[in-house]
């Protein structure tokens, strides 16, 4: 469609005001959500991230590229979390300690929240000790970590083994995930769930809370 092909462009080109005015458009025309996300945000990231690794495009290119695709989300982010019904449970969400990616984590965060589960979102560069506290205090039953880069999954480890050491480990349980996190990374440092994407992070979020 040639709307969702402006749109993925627009995002390409780091254009944000221009991404929203096609979003609301493709909005107004009732193309659905999950379509406006994989079909022209996620493939348009898709080609950013395939020009970054070959030095075609920089980091100042893909940062305006990943605001304009924030900015997209925003906007459709009603309609993604639309339908939940009272709370399931809550979550405490963030990227690790050194880590800056967040647009992956913001997805899971809003596909959990369309499964009515409450979600405290620390952001990034998340420290483990911060993770442990919000999870405390929010009471929260799921613990859930992202990252992107290879120099930073040793950090979920850190976690994990930093609930362990408070004698907490037993009272959450630990969702990981991005990029280059596997289901062996998953077993190797004790979490409890893997999840190669958002849709998927979401309905295994609440077979956990069941
Ligand atoms: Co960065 N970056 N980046 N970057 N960046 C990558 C990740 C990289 C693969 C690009 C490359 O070289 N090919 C590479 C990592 C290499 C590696 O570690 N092996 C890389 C690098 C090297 C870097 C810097 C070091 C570059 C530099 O400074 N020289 C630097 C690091 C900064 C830091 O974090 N300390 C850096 C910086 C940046 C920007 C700031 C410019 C920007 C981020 C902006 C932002 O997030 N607000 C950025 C971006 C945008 C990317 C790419 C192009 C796109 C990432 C993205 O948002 N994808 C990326 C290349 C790529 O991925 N192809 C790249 C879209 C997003 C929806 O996907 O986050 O994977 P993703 O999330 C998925 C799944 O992974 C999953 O669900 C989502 C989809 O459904 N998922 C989970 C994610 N979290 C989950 C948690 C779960 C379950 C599923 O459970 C809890």
């Amino acid at each position: 469609q040639e709307l969702l092909q402006q749109i993925s462009e627009a995002m390409q080109s780091g254009r944000a005001k221009l991404v929203k005015q096609y979003v609301t458009q493709a909005m107004e025309e009732q193309i659905p959500a999950l379509e406006i996300l994989n079909d022209a945000l996620m493939t348009g990231m898709g080609v950013i991230g395939e020009r970054f690794k070959n030095n075609e495009i920089f980091v100042p290119e893909v940062l305006v590229a990943a605001r304009a695709m924030n900015a997209g989300i925003d906007l459709i982010r009603p309609l993604l979390a639309a339908g939940g019904m009272g709370s399931k449970g809550t979550a405490v969400i963030g990227t690790v300690k050194g880590d800056l990616h967040d647009i992956g984590k913001n997805l899971v965060r809003m596909m959990m929240e369309g499964k009515g589960i409450e979600m405290i979102d620390l952001g990034t560069d998340v420290s483990a000790d911060r993770f442990y506290e919000a999870a405390m205090e929010h009471h929260a039953q799921l613990v859930c970590c992202s990252t992107l880069l290879t120099t930073t999954m040793a950090e979920m480890a850190n976690v994990v083994s930093y609930f362990d050491q408070k004698g907490a480990r037993d009272k959450v349980k630990f969702m990981v995930g991005g990029a280059p996190v596997t289901q062996s990374f998953c077993d190797a440092i004790g979490a409890d769930c893997y999840t190669p994407d958002a849709a998927t992070a979401a309905e295994t979020a609440l077979e956990l809370l069941a």
